[in-house]
């Protein structure tokens, strides 16, 4: 080992260093295994201080450093590159949840704290967290910051932009910047945090946060519903907004071709509903002590979209068991693309609006481009944003329709570009769509991205390559 390495090393110590190849190669691939690099090492830092001089040491050495979490993330950002110069910053061991304040409403964490262990420790003090993704096991807190997650309640809560009230971060040259105040008014100038909440790591590394808690629900009730159409689904989706008083907390859409996967490819899950249909929405209410009177205003609105034709059928989960269910068929989506082979994504999103036009029309031109290519939409309807992902034809090798990425991303995006939609509603750009971004992106915008850059990352160590073109 040089002398370079050896000083970084020292500065995190034997257990917050890794550079045999076997401990490297989990960190050098991502979940979809379409970019797969080379790292220098992986620095497991303690805490913030930790985290602070190993990026002033790498600084002052122009040594690049990729930041990284759960690395659940799907668009290639946590990844080194090939080069094997990058050093990879694992910020898992900054895992302490340092305070909880039911009154204040707030949860202060470290940035390597899972997803599920916040959910938990809130609902553990009859508080909600309300950022929720089928990652959610694996996913760490840093990551979802940086990434602006959303997941399946931004309808009612918003993105994880939405529910951070301080954000401690260090800098590229090691300096702390900290708003940790847990305040909900703060009119003090620039909202500086807001700068690193989908930055992808490139304008620096969140070590820790104040996060906004809300009350935990009383009532939910949870029902997977048969659509003969997407634009019914839409429908249905305002009628349930306003007949609920803004109580619906998830309403998921989905085509039948995933339900078909996730059965065919996910043990333990089973078809809700005795027929088959060609679209289904999973929705979810939620409210405080309404002494059972959500229950009977959700059967009054399934009752009243059935006679109008909204639905065709309906299945209201009766028990916790049931709810789990339902919600396990939506999760394992991912999951159950997979083995059907190579599958190319559109995280997009459109006005709520809009969303039955794009699904006919994205169709349409993926059947044009590639007639058997298997469209595999479903998602988060209820905010916009559609899962636009679309998998081989069942006889093409994985290959062969891989090469076609960019052309049907043109094609796919052109119509999202005609609702001014975005190209990325919820997973961010990381490599994956970085040379894609200047085509959707005002000029002025990625003009300006590019000088928040060279101003808060003057030697361009923070994630290079990745978000910026
Ligand atoms: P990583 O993958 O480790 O990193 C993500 C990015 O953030 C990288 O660019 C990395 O460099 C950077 N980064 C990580 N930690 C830090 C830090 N502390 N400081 C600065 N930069 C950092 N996303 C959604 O939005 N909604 C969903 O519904 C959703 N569902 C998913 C379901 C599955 C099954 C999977 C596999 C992924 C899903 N995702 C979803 C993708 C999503 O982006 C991630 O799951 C999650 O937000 C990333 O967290 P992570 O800790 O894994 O981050
Ligand atoms: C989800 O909503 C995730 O389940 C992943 O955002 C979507 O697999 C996908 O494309
Ligand atoms: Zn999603």
């Amino acid at each position: 080992m040089n002398e370079i390495m050896t000083r970084l090393r020292d500065l995190v110590g034997p257990a917050g260093w890794l550079d045999a190849p076997a401990d490297l190669a989990p960190y050098e691939k991502e979940e979809r295994g379409l970019f797969h690099g080379k790292a220098r090492a992986v620095v497991r830092p303690a805490d913030t201080r930790e985290v602070a001089a190993v990026l002033k040491f790498c600084n002052e050495h122009r040594l690049p450093v990729v930041p990284q979490g759960g690395n659940t993330g799907l668009v290639g950002g946590g990844v080194p590159d090939t080069s094997g110069t990058q050093i990879i910053l694992s910020l898992a061991r900054l895992d302490k949840i340092r305070a909880l304040d039911p009154v204040n409403d707030t949860m202060t964490v470290e940035a390597g704290v899972v997803l599920a262990d916040i959910q938990n420790r809130a609902a553990d003090a009859d508080r909600l967290f309300p950022l929720s993704l089928a990652a959610e096991g694996s996913c760490r807190i840093g990551g979802n910051l940086s990434t602006n997650a959303g997941g399946i309640n931004v309808l009612r809560y918003g993105m994880a932009r939405d529910l951070v009230l301080g954000l401690e971060v260090v800098l590229a040259d090691g300096r702390v910047l900290d708003t940790m105040t847990g305040l909900r008014k703060d009119n003090t100038g620039y909202d500086l945090k807001q700068i690193f909440l989908g930055a992808e790591g490139t304008l620096g590394i969140i070590t820790a946060a104040v996060l906004k808690l809300f009350p935990a629900m009383r009532e939910v009730e949870t029902c997977f519903v048969a659509l003969p159409d997407p634009k019914a689904g839409i429908e249905l989706l305002g009628r349930a907004k306003a007949e609920s008083g803004g109580n619906v907390q998830a309403f998921e859409l989905t085509e039948r071709r995933l339900i078909d996967f996730v059965l065919a490819h996910i043990p333990g899950t089973a078809d809700p509903l005795a027929e088959k249909h060609p679209w289904y929405a999973l929705i979810e209410f939620a409210a405080g002590d309404l002494g059972g009177a959500l229950k009977a205003m959700v059967e009054r609105l399934l009752e009243r979209a059935m006679e109008d034709g909204l639905i065709l059928d309906a299945a209201i989960a009766s028990s916790e068991q049931q709810r789990k269910a339902l919600w396990k068929l939506r999760e394992s989506m991912t999951e159950a693309q997979k083995p059907e082979g190579a599958s190319i994504k559109h995280d997009i999103s459109v006005p709520v609006s809009s969303v039955p036009d794009f699904l006919a029309r994205g169709a349409a031109a993926v059947e044009a481009f590639v007639p058997g290519a298997r469209v595999c939409a479903f998602g988060h309807a209820g905010d916009g944003n559609i899962h636009f992902n679309v998998s081989r034809p069942l006889d093409w090798a994985d290959d062969k329709f891989q090469a076609l990425r960019h052309e049907m991303n043109a094609r796919v995006h052109a119509i999202v570009a005609e609702y001014r939609g975005s190209i990325s509603a919820e997973h961010g750009i990381g490599i994956l769509k970085r040379d894609e971004l200047p085509q959707h992106k005002d000029a002025t915008a990625l003009e300006l991205m590019r000088t928040l850059k060279a101003a808060f990352d003057p030697n361009n160590i923070l994630n290079p390559g990745k978000l910026l073109p």
